[in-house]
């Protein structure tokens, strides 16, 4: 066999052994490069005798083409298979389900789904948002509010107290969202509507209850206000809240210093059926909220002439009710932020309270 049939036979089976893109280039290189075997014979084409470049010329000739032939139909084989086997290897199975948002994972807190629900309550009965400051001054958390100097109901609150400041004023974590009243009437002329959801702070933890808290209130100052509006407003709320057609409702007189006279409002319920109570109907009673008609002295305070004006507040707790309307058993869950708690008991952000859409559906 001539040397150069055996170069060709070593060459075509280092092409045929080479495997992937990387392979066949250096196998080319090797033949066919600046110092590739092929082309240091090519290099000995000037060296010969005429005749011996028409028969050994020619014959080097035909092996560089015949091995560049080769090369190229496996460098394309190759290149094919490469092609092919990504192919196979980044499929994409398009009957999978979407991978859900964090806009869809994400969860709307209780609390804050009880907030939007009771807005969207009162918004539909024409009432507005009002918001204060969590930290207060002793006059607006109680003097404004008929609560006297000295006055036991102070410490009954359990009230976090602030170091006096260099003027000796003692501020306080509100201990009501009642604050916010006084500030709204001051700042405006009557009528007023309004809610005040918030949160309100007293020294008090156990399985029910926590030293921070959640309340919503509400006020009412007009000319002609009185108890059969306030009565009809919070039986409205209560139907529209529980989500039922009828409820009943037991005012019982009691005390608040900021009005008089002032009722606690029990609402029917059955809690035979396990952790969620039934409201509206049953043999047992809930309390859910106190009220009454203001004071003369917070109108007063609040820079209006109880001669001319009148108004009726009310005041509830948010995590109580919460826990009974969706069936949460412990409190404390409320302030863990464990996520897990968040996806089971938690709402989905679209799905926004509304009065003709559903409140918690
Ligand atoms: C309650 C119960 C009864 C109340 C009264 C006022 C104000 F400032 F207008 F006088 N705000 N909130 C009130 C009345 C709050 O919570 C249980």
């Amino acid at each position: 066999m001539s040397d150069l049939q055996a170069l060709k036979e070593k060459l075509l089976t280092e092409v045929t052994g080479a495997d992937d893109e990387a392979a066949i280039e250096a196998v080319r290189v090797n033949a066919l490069g600046k110092k590739g075997s092929i082309s240091e014979l090519l290099k000995t084409l000037g060296t010969m005798s005429p005749e011996e470049r028409q028969t050994r010329g020619a014959a080097i000739n035909a092996l560089k083409t015949d091995v560049f032939d080769a090369i190229t139909a496996r460098k394309s084989a190759l290149k094919d298979a490469a092609i092919a086997q990504r192919l196979a290897r980044e499929t994409v199975d398009i009957s999978l389900p979407v991978r859900s948002s964090p806009a869809e994972r994400g969860r709307i807190h209780p609390i804050s789904q009880i907030i939007d629900e009771i807005t969207a309550i009162f918004a539909d009965m024409g009432f507005s948002i009002a918001e204060g400051p969590d930290i207060e001054t002793d006059y607006y958390n109680f003097t404004a509010l008929n609560f006297p100097e000295g006055h036991p109901a102070r410490e009954m609150h359990d009230t976090f107290f602030f170091n006096p400041d260099e003027n000796g004023e003692r501020k306080v974590l509100r201990t009501h969202t009642s604050p916010v009243q006084v500030r709204t009437m001051e700042a405006q002329k009557p009528p007023i509507r309004i809610i005040i959801p918030g949160k309100t702070y007293r020294q008090d933890s156990d399985a029910t209850h926590s030293p921070m808290f959640h309340q919503v209130e509400g006020l009412v100052v007009d000319t002609k206000s009185n108890v059969a509006n306030m009565r009809w407003i919070l039986e409205e709320f209560c139907k529209a809240f529980f989500e039922v057609d009828d409820v009943t409702m037991r005012f019982r007189p009691s005390f608040f210093p900021f009005t008089e006279p002032s009722f606690e409002v029990d609402i029917q319920c059955d809690r035979s059926s396990g952790p969620i109570v039934k409201f509206g109907e049953g043999t047992d009673w809930m309390e859910i909220l106190g009220c009454g008609m203001v004071h003369p002295n917070v109108l007063r305070a609040g820079g209006l002439d109880p001669d001319v004006y009148q108004g009726f507040a009310w005041g509830m707790g948010l995590d109580r009710i919460a826990m009974l309307k969706y069936g949460m058993p412990d409190l404390r869950n409320f302030f863990d932020a464990d996520v897990r708690w968040m996806s089971h008991y938690g709402f989905r952000p679209l799905d926004m309270p509304t009065l003709f859409g559903g409140l918690s559906a």
